[in-house]
């Protein structure tokens, strides 16, 4: 297995996030993909690779992926919001303050930077500090080059992107997310010819930002194991009955779960989600990899034990489909490493048929 990996992530750190009306430090850190690239080291899962090394097109290719699944404003808007917000003299990360409500007329763009950062966002939990903007497109460029390599025969790549994406829909960010790395490496492998992509996402949240994207897409199977709407961030959307729209009609599925659910309940989702990858025949699975439906996490409800994760590779693998795994959340921090490579040690390591 090959691992891509780059460095510029470490520039994204955001200060706070509100958790129950107080200011903490920020639970999604850079420390989080250290932890887990000291632990594919020590475990030799095989080589870790920069995009560069591996797909030097990459550097002149991302920006046309990124514009199928991103609006060029939204796009525009990230590349120069730091730069805005430095002039007006601010020096902390930016956050917004200030959403469309309901029977909201018509939703213009505003003008101002306030105004406009309420638009692009669907929550106050995407910081955007001097080196979000190098992060968030090196990270792009760890997940094309992911997909480009599963494209070139591999059968299992991992991307180790950090900030993580799948709350990023076409036009907003949120949720610690900017841009869809998920959605991004499923939009390079149909360029590459693929037909059909399975995009299963495993994250303890709704993948909200991945479902937006694909709503009516017939060319992305989308699959969602997570807390139950009605009890978990980030609400509002991941019930059952979205199913998704027009072309898209039966493409998208979700598997809400109660809080406290262990790996017996979640194990189900899983098999159930699987049937559906087996049935579309995908050429390829995308796998939005969150590892904090783990026990110890502190933000999240399930209840998976670290040995779970072999499990679920495991499984995972017996669809018999490449597999590119795209990093997602996780904030156990000391447990990061050991879940994830759990998880990618099970994926390599089908269970012998009997
Ligand atoms: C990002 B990913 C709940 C607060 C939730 C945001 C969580 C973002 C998770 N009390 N805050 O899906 O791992
Ligand atoms: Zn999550």
């Amino acid at each position: 297995m090959i691992t891509l990996y780059s460095e510029g992530h470490h520039q994204h750190h955001g200060q706070a996030e509100l958790k129950d009306g107080q200011l903490v430090p920020c639970f999604e850190k850079p420390a989080r993909a250290d932890m887990i690239l000291a632990q594919l080291r020590e475990a030799h899962l095989g080589a870790i690779k920069t995009p560069e090394e591996v797909y030097p097109e990459v550097q002149s290719h991302w920006q046309q992926t990124l514009a199928k699944v991103h609006s060029q404003d939204y796009i525009d808007f990230l590349a120069n919001a730091w730069r805005e917000w430095s002039a007006a003299g601010h020096q902390h990360d930016m956050l917004p303050l200030a959403w469309p409500p309901r029977r909201t007329t018509s939703i213009r763009i505003p003008d101002s930077l306030d105004g406009r950062l309420g638009y692009y966002s669907f929550d106050a939990g995407a910081p955007i500090n001097a080196g979000t903007w190098p992060a968030i497109t090196d990270t792009v460029q760890v997940a094309i080059a992911a997909a480009e390599l599963l494209h070139r025969q591999q059968s299992h790549v991992f991307a180790l992107t950090r900030p993580p994406g799948h709350h990023a829909g076409r036009d907003y960010m949120g949720g610690y997310c900017y841009f869809n790395n998920a959605a991004v490496a499923a939009q390079h492998l149909l360029d590459r010819g693929a037909q059909r992509i399975a995009l299963l996402d495993v994250d303890f949240h709704h993948g909200n930002g991945t479902q937006d994207i694909f709503y009516a897409r017939d060319d992305v199977l989308f699959q969602s194991i997570h807390g139950d709407p009605r009890a978990c961030y980030p609400g509002f959307t991941g019930y059952a009955d979205e199913t998704g729209e027009g072309p898209g009609k039966g493409f998208n599925q979700n598997y809400p779960l109660l809080p406290g659910s262990d790996w017996s309940e979640w194990s189900q989702a899983l098999a159930l989600s699987i049937i559906k990858i087996n049935h579309y025949a995908a050429d390829a699975l995308v796998l939005s990899l969150g590892v904090d439906t783990f026990e110890g996490d502190p933000i999240s409800h399930f209840k998976l034990k670290s040995e779970d994760y072999i499990k679920m590779g495991q499984r995972i693998a017996e669809a018999n489909i490449p597999v590119v795994v795209i990093m997602e959340g996780g904030y156990a921090v000391e447990e990061i490493g050991l879940n994830t490579r759990n998880l990618l040690i099970g994926l390599m390591t089908p269970p012998q048929e009997s």
